[in-house]
């Protein structure tokens, strides 16, 4: 059989192309078996109590072997999953490294002890960091081939730039570049796999999907995930695809099909979706038994199936290997695993110390000077009452505004969302105005940069996340729109669990630092309960995302910029009822304004009542503490935080200090909102600068209702801070 191999391996062991030789074949059976070897020697640690986890590949080595051959490490791409140890092993990670990640040590080379082993991580290799979460990879994958596409067509943009995040990504690409991409026919049952789908089918990418369909999801057959039980049959009529269902116990088959998919995707022709049989040769994991769901004869089936004694049988039959040179090999493997799993039994532990490295970047702290451009001229110009009002922007202008200038000056943002183009059938242009956003935030972006920078996502929330995930691993800057908070939960799983977490997780080697904006907040008469949530303490709960929730034109203008240029990724959380206020307009300030995070301001200073807050309720607090004023001689100070994660805990400070009495507001429903840390931080740190207990001001703890009477109940009211203001100073 005529098959091309290239891998880490290939140029010394196989040559370039041509029928498999005997040496060829003796070097895939001896993968697939220290791949098994790998494993039984990790489950006897197990056993041992030295190692804390245990999964398989055993049965899918075959498959996996003849993936990693038809492809080239450390130019190609791979998004793997937890089984994937042979396709690991032939793309170049060594037994030493997996044992490594098995004992936890510090010097594992995919994350220093921080993930379960068979959450493969190298970037010399292109193995980019894999979660636990099944189906999530994939739009990882999607996001990396479109930005692989983009730099091959815009290579300026892989140009490194000192200043900004671009001097930390170096970005390699190549024209021709294929993207892996693997899961479990479980886990085809998960939105992100349609997603994925959806995406690489419409937009041609040369994605990789390998379904490896061992008939088990843990215990759940396969006719349960997928309706008549073969996932070929469902997805056949995409677009674009090339298709491939092949025995992944036979590994020169599989070769054989990997290496004509792509074909496929290096000539640009679309995606390719080959779908593996192979057998799960021990349970799910070391925690479970299949003895408990599987009856005896299935389980005898599939051992029949097991794709090493059918190499082994083969290289016998082919007189490749005599049978007592196959029990040497083995042997010897064996020995191998067993050296490699010694040695990294002595290797150093991570010392505590380090826990926190790479929660954020190391490189750029978004909250140094390096990023403090607040231009008093700017700023003193929004103030002063002589600025000619046409000049006044608003916060919606000036949102605007910063993305045009960072899209100037910087190749490497793209900007995508449910209907942030102007129109994606560019021919309307000529004769239309442009959507540009439901808020119009991005209005004329697609017109100035054009369609490959700024375009409309698919309807999925996820899918707009996860692609940022895989663009931003390539070193670009997705600055994606959500187009409501309340329709940020599918989104959900991809934020905290890849975006937030994978420079932490990869233990700095991956990281994600792209720019999500997403309008938020209520007080729009009629918002009801899915246009008005709030919920911010839920995503400052995160660790590795910086949140930040501007107050007004300015302020706006300032942080997104830091935003974009910084190497964290960062939730910009824009209040819909402030885009077009009166309140906080101001003039634009310049294509290089910017404000550092965790930096607040004290919008009206006050000797009497510290007020924190940020978001809409500033301008609401604003209005409060002037009637205190005027109608009870209250002086309040007002700190606007402007960024929640990092949050300015000095200006806090200072101002308690000063006035010993201090009130937390915010938008949000009270209960397990972002008031109960600051208050609960203040009570404990600064108990003794109190006079009086610390109060909170927040929403009633329900949804918000659509008839304005119930709305104006529900969210807090310039009212309320008034009220509490009064009360905490006769206290
Ligand atoms: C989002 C998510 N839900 C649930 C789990 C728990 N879980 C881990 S593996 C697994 C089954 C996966 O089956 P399949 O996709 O067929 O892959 P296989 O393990 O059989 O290779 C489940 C339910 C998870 N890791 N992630
Ligand atoms: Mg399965």
């Amino acid at each position: 059989m005529e098959v091309a191999i290239s891998s880490a391996l290939a140029p010394q062991l196989f040559g370039v192309s041509g029928s498999l030789s005997a040496q060829q074949l003796v070097q895939i059976y001896r993968l697939m078996v220290l791949s098994r070897c790998v494993d039984d020697r990790e489950i006897l640690l197990k056993r041992q109590q030295k190692v804390f986890f245990q999964i398989s590949g055993a049965g899918h080595e075959a498959l996996q072997v003849g993936a990693a051959l038809a492809l080239k490490p450390g130019y190609d791409w791979f998004f793997p999953y937890y089984r994937d140890r042979a396709l690991c092993l032939a793309l170049g990670v060594t037994p030493y490294d997996m044992f490594l990640q098995a004992v936890g040590a510090a010097t594992d080379p995919a994350s220093g002890g921080r993930q379960m082993p068979t959450h493969w991580s190298s970037r010399e290799l292109h193995i980019v960091s894999t979660s636990s979460s099944t189906a999530t990879q994939l739009l990882h994958a999607v996001g990396c081939a479109e930005a692989g596409r983009y730099l091959s067509r815009h290579p300026e943009a892989a140009e490194a730039v000192p200043g900004d995040y671009r001097e930390f990504h170096s970005l390699d690409f190549h024209g021709d570049e294929v993207v892996l991409a693997c899961i479990g026919e479980g886990s085809t049952s998960q939105g992100e796999f349609w997603e994925a789908m959806n995406t690489a089918s419409n937009q041609k990418l040369p994605v990789i999907f390998l379904v490896e369909d061992n008939g088990y999801a843990i215990s759940v057959p396969v006719e349960v995930n997928t309706p008549g039980g073969n996932i070929s049959r469902i997805v056949a009529n995409f677009p674009n695809f090339h298709f491939a269902e092949v025995d992944g116990t036979d590994p020169v088959a599989s070769l054989a099909t990997f290496q004509a998919a792509a074909e496929h995707c290096r000539a640009g022709l679309g995606p390719a979706f080959v779908h593996g049989h192979v057998v799960r040769h021990y349970s799910h994991s070391f925690s479970d038994d299949d003895k408990n769901y599987r009856s005896a004869a299935e389980r005898e089936n599939d051992a029949l199936r097991d794709p090493i004694a059918r190499m082994r049988e083969r290289l016998i039959r082919e007189g490749i290997l005599t049978e007592p040179e196959i029990i040497e090999l083995e042997k010897a493997l064996e020995h191998e695993a067993a050296e490699a799993a010694e040695r990294a039994l002595l290797a150093p532990l991570p010392e505590i110390s380090t826990i926190p490295r790479h929660v954020y970047s190391p490189y750029l702290d978004p909250t140094s000077a390096a990023f403090d451009h607040e231009s008093p001229g700017a700023a003193n110009a929004a103030n002063s009452a002589s600025s000619a009002v046409r000049s006044q922007r608003t916060m919606a202008d000036l949102i605007n505004a910063c993305l045009h200038d960072e899209m100037r000056r910087d190749p490497r943002i793209v900007v995508y969302g449910e209907d942030v183009a102007d129109a994606s059938r560019e021919q309307a242009l000529a004769e239309v105005k442009g959507k540009g956003g439901v808020f119009k935030l991005t209005a004329g972006l697609q017109t100035e940069f054009g369609s490959e920078r700024v375009f409309n996502s698919v309807l999925a929330e996820a899918n707009i996340v996860g692609r940022a995930v895989g663009y931003a691993v390539r070193g670009m800057k997705p600055v994606v729109e959500i187009q409501f908070f309340d329709y940020i939960w599918p989104a959900m799983h991809q934020i905290r669990n890849e975006l937030s977490v994978m420079r932490w997780r990869s233990n700095g080697a991956w990281a994600a630092p792209a720019v999500m904006r997403v309008p938020i907040g209520g007080y729009l008469t009629g918002g009801a309960v899915y246009h008005s949530q709030s919920g911010e303490s839920i995503f400052t709960h995160t660790p590795g995302l910086r949140v930040v929730m501007p107050s007004n034109s300015l302020d706006a203008n300032g942080l997104l910029r830091t935003a974009i240029r910084c190497d964290d990724p960062v939730l910009f959380l824009e209040h819909k009822r402030l885009y077009r206020e009166p309140y906080g307009r101001a003039p634009y300030p310049g294509p290089d304004f910017s404000i550092p995070f965790g930096k607040a301001k004290i919008v009206r200073p006050g000797r009497h009542i510290t007020l924190v807050t940020y978001g809409a309720l500033v301008p609401r607090a604003l209005q409060a503490a002037h009637q205190a004023e005027r109608q009870h001689g209250i002086d309040t100070e007002i700190v606007d935080l402007r960024t929640l994660s990092p949050y300015d805990w000095e200006a806090i400070a200072e101002s308690v200090r000063k006035t010993s009495r201090v009130i937390v507001a915010h938008e949000d429903m009270i209960s397990w909102g972002y008031g109960a840390e600051i208050a609960a931080r203040i009570a404990d740190e600064l108990f003794d600068e109190l006079d009086a207990p610390v109060k909170r001001i927040g929403a009633m703890d329900t949804f918000v209702a659509y008839q304005p009477i119930l709305e104006d109940a529900i969210l807090p009211q310039p009212q309320n801070i008034l009220d509490a203001l009064v009360a905490l100073k006769a206290y």
